[in-house]
């Protein structure tokens, strides 16, 4: 019996399992009512009684041993064959997880800001729901213009008196009226226009203005302030060119084009083959409207400019319809995903 036991333990130890039904013949084999170890458990009954307990205990370590083989060789098979029964594959690439990123109207409005904030500029907010004054009489804009239209401003109410504001040079004509020059200021913020909403138009969009008001403050202090803004913003190589323009609180006024950073001025399709962008508009601040906000126009002089920032986004970014700006399309938004 204990020569049948070793020979057992030798067949158990050697074993070689590759599929189910190995695996299963092996269990039938040796662990089943029918198997071999049951087996010697019959023939028990004829060991002498002295061997006996030496003898069973033989049988039970070599009945342990084969069940521990039996699981050992279940767990590989498994491992081999069948996927649902791993608990994990350290083999496999992790996933990655998707963190948000900032929107791309965020990042250029940090952009834009970060260049003025290196020049001196100092961040100023104002309300969005503006009075009549703010909006409109303070910076010159005359008492019939279009813009005071219900068609192009948005009236909180009945109201005439108070509306979203359809600028933040709002913003700037607070900051006129509070503080003393020298003022250099931009003023970034949403802005509100009864507009029909197209791929260039929007009826909320993003404005950045900016306005410096000190003793001599002149038109070339405003032409190298946006020719460096131009190539911070779109690249060293870039120029910028004025034309003349009209806007109600500025005199004289003008519309700033930079050279196309797509084709550097030769003329393509996203410059209309003309070499330039239309990028903002500025001016000397109207003489009037520094008075109207309690500056003296005898003592002072100032530039101010005003820009999109969908706008310049979309020049930065070949963007070709402001609407995806608004739209939050997951496929449009991933595209800027660490691009600050
Ligand atoms: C523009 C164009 C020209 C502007 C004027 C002022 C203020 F408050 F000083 F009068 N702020 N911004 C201005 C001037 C804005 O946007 C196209």
């Amino acid at each position: 019996m204990i020569l049948k036991i070793e020979e057992l333990h030798k067949q158990l130890e050697s074993i070689k399992i590759d599929s189910e039904e190995a695996l299963e013949n092996y269990r039938q084999q040796y662990l089943s009512k029918k198997g071999e170890i049951q087996a010697l458990l019959a023939d028990f009954k004829d060991v002498p009684k002295e061997d006996k307990p030496k003898v069973g205990q033989l049988v039970n370590v070599l009945k342990k041993r084969a069940q521990e083989i039996y699981n050992e060789l279940k767990a590989e098979l498994g491992n081999n064959n069948n996927e649902d029964e791993v608990a994990f594959d350290l083999t496999r690439p992790v996933e990655f997880s998707h963190i948000g990123a900032r929107h791309p109207i965020s990042m250029v409005r940090k952009e834009i800001i970060d260049i003025f904030n290196r020049i001196g500029f100092v961040i100023s907010e104002g309300p969005e729901v503006e009075d009549d004054f703010h909006i409109f009489t303070a910076l010159n804009f005359p008492k019939e213009h279009p813009a005071r239209d219900m068609q192009d401003t948005f009236f909180i109410e009945k109201d005439p008196d108070i509306a979203l504001r359809t600028h933040t040079s709002s913003v700037q004509a607070r900051i006129m009226e509070s503080q003393k020059p020298p003022i250099r200021t931009i003023s970034p913020g949403r802005v509100f226009r009864n507009e029909a909403i197209s791929a260039r138009a929007h009826c909320i969009f993003h404005q950045v203005e900016g306005l410096y008001v000190d003793k001599d403050v002149s038109f070339a202090d405003l032409k190298q302030t946006l020719l460096y803004f131009a190539k911070e913003m779109f690249g060293e190589e870039t120029k910028i060119r004025l034309r003349p323009s009209y806007f109600p609180f500025t005199e004289p006024s003008a519309e700033v084009d930079v050279s196309c950073n797509i084709c550097g001025g030769k003329g393509c399709n996203v410059c209309k083959y003309t070499g330039w962008l239309e990028i903002l508009g500025c001016g000397m601040v109207d003489p009037n409207v520094l008075d109207n906000c309690g500056i003296d126009s005898n003592e002072y002089t100032g530039f101010a400019f005003g820009m999109g920032v969908e706008r310049i986004a979309m020049l930065k970014y070949q963007v070709k319809d402001l609407r995806y700006f608004f739209e939050n399309d997951k496929r449009f938004l991933d595209q800027f995903t660490g691009a600050y």
